[in-house]
């Protein structure tokens, strides 16, 4: 949705500028990252790393959108010190349609690096991948909405979207856990981590989320949501994939491919 923007004091305008582009370049490693780390891995978690390296790309895509888009939505009042709405709106769009395709990812990646027996991987990473994009489109209608009350459209909405993300995490924490169960100590513990940094990361997007709730209006309102959403993006995408490929590196290992200690071939010696 395109939205007007409220005027804001030159730090809050630059805070919000530095973070949208910090958070291009931080994507935009944690792809060269994924990409050239997937020879570390035996080939069947490979698969895993390229899914990160896929949401990384899309949301590095995205935050460039999101940066011009901000960059041409203020012009700077020079007599009034103040940065102010150009009149050429703001499209938050590129952020739920960012969350669309990487969300579902992000849950095929966790699903993916486990391992789960023959013909259970599919079904689970369908089930979950669904409730996630469930999720963000249920929450759209409210984002854009402006209204505070709690029973108002941003209310309605978020409960709505709360729905399928209390499935996710129920699923997660119940069912799983027979499966992190029977995988060894290092990578229980891992997979254990990764479940954990997706409760706490994708957990802070619905309290951003109500941030007009905690009385945050007008500017503070803005800066509080965009800069919120972009270091939750940041910690679930790029800091979640680095924790994939550990649990990747672990279970490659484990299985017998160490690539530290593989044989050159001959040629190379020569
Ligand atoms: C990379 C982007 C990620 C991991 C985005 C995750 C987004 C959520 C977990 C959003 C959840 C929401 C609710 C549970 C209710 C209010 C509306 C949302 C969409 C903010």
């Amino acid at each position: 949705m395109l939205q007007e923007l409220p005027s804001l004091t030159p730090g809050q305008y630059s805070l919000v500028y530095n973070m949208f582009s910090f958070t291009i370049a931080t994507m935009g490693a944690a792809f060269v990252f994924f990409v050239l780390a997937q020879k570390n891995l035996a080939p069947k978690y490979r698969i895993s790393m390229m899914v990160s390296a896929l949401v990384v790309l899309i949301a590095g895509y995205h935050y460039f959108r999101i940066f011009n888009s901000w960059e041409h939505a203020y012009t700077l009042n020079q007599a009034a010190g103040m940065y102010e709405f150009s009149g050429e709106p703001f499209n938050d769009a590129y952020r739920y349609v960012d969350w669309l395709l990487t969300v579902p990812l992000l849950v095929v990646e966790l699903v993916l690096v486990m391992d789960l027996p023959k013909g259970e991987s599919g079904p689970l990473a369908g089930k979950l991948g669904f409730a996630a994009a469930l999720m963000i489109v249920l929450g759209y209608p409210g984002e854009v909405s402006t209204s505070t009350e709690l029973f108002g459209t941003r209310g309605l909405w978020g409960f709505l979207s709360t729905l399928p993300f209390v499935y996710i995490l129920y699923v997660l924490f119940t069912g799983l856990g027979d499966v992190i169960q029977q995988q060894s100590k290092r990578v229980s513990t891992l997979l254990g981590n990764a479940r954990l940094l997706l409760l706490f990361t994708w957990g802070f997007y619905p309290i951003v989320y109500m941030a007009p709730f905690f009385g945050w209006t007008g500017a503070s309102s803005t800066v509080v949501i965009q800069v919120g959403y972009t270091l939750a993006d940041i910690f679930a995408k790029a800091g979640y994939g680095v924790l994939i490929y550990s649990i990747a590196k672990a279970k490659s290992e484990e299985e017998g491919y160490n690539v530290d200690k593989m044989v050159q071939p001959a040629s190379a010696e020569a």
